[in-house]
């Protein structure tokens, strides 16, 4: 396979391109993301929810080069096998490009690991997990006034199809690569790889040599968001561009749908246990908190 721009060997079959001319349309891709979608501009404060993963890592990586000072946030969720290792190349990471690193921890934030709940119920502890995410990034971002996350096009096509498929049109709602709700205390999400396949952003992680650990959380075998991601890569397998399209056709309704629910969204009042915006009176990130805490502990025999 020859690049079709200079005739070099070829480093990606779609669009097929070599090294050097992949990595320049990559960067313009995500720059043109930034500016058509108005995602960034000089003048914001910019924090990254940095996980150590790829995603994040080319996102850290590309606003440091675009608008040359960033933070990252990361979160220690203790889920034990996977992410200590993503949180060790992201401290080297960080120390390469003087970017400056905080990472929380569930266990003093919250006052439990994931792998403390995950041994007490039966079933997956994606949903605590993810709220619990939400909230933390969120009380952790004050002072800035951008919060990046390192979400791709794949990733934004499952979100999509999840809702769909649970009858839940209004969480889509707050997708998009202008994500969640602009409203008081929420600092606004963006997404600057909401245009880049998965394959892409790997290959461009690769390619960079950033030695991001490709590792999946060990709870993630089986859940909603595998099923459906695997679906989407079968169809995309028999008809190519079927994620581009679902996300392309998404964008189209999006500005609808918000419109729609911008009434629902819109509701917020503040949790009377952490002060943190909410739509009812405890948040769900703290009635997750009570939930858990009052777990027995476990016996070993
Ligand atoms: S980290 Fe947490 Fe994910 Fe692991 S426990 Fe589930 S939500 S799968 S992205
Ligand atoms: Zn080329
Ligand atoms: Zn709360």
């Amino acid at each position: 396979m020859k690049c079709k721009k200079c005739k070099d060997e070829a480093v990606l079959e779609r669009p097929c391109l070599c090294n050097r001319h992949f990595t320049a349309y990559f960067e313009d891709k995500v720059k043109n993301t930034i500016y058509r979608f108005g995602l960034i501009s000089k003048k914001d404060i910019i924090a990254v929810g940095a996980s150590g993963g790829k995603d994040s890592t080319v996102t850290l990586f590309l606003l440091k080069r675009i608008f040359g000072n960033v933070h990252a946030i990361a979160l220690d969720e203790g889920i034990s096998g996977y992410r200590a290792k993503t949180l060790r190349c992201l401290s080297f990471f960080c120390k390469k490009y003087k970017i400056p690193l905080k990472i929380y921890r569930y266990k003093k934030e919250a006052g439990f690991n994931i792998d403390d709940i995950a041994e007490k119920v039966s079933y997956r502890p994606c949903s605590a997990c993810g709220t619990l995410r939400r909230h933390i990034l969120n009380a952790k971002s004050k002072g800035f006034t951008r919060l990046a996350t390192g979400h791709n096009l794949d990733d934004e096509a499952q979100s999509i199809m999840m809702n769909l498929l649970r009858g839940d049109v209004m969480s889509n709602a707050k997708l998009g690569p202008f994500s969640g709700i602009s409203l008081g205390n929420f600092i606004q999400r963006v997404k600057p790889l909401y245009l880049c396949t998965e394959k892409e952003v790997r290959l461009y992680s690769l390619l960079m040599g950033l030695d991001a650990p490709f590792t999946e959380c060990t709870y993630a075998k089986n859940s909603f968001r595998a099923y459906v991601r695997d679906m989407l890569n079968e169809h995309e397998d028999k008809h190519l561009g079927t994620k581009e399209r679902i996300v392309r056709v998404f964008l189209k309704a999006l500005p609808k749908l918000k419109a729609l629910y911008r009434q629902d969204l819109a509701e917020q009042i503040f949790c009377k246990r952490c002060g943190e915006p909410s739509s009812k009176e405890i948040c769900q990130a703290c009635s997750v908190i009570q939930r858990y805490s009052k777990l027995p502990p476990t016996i070993y025999f």
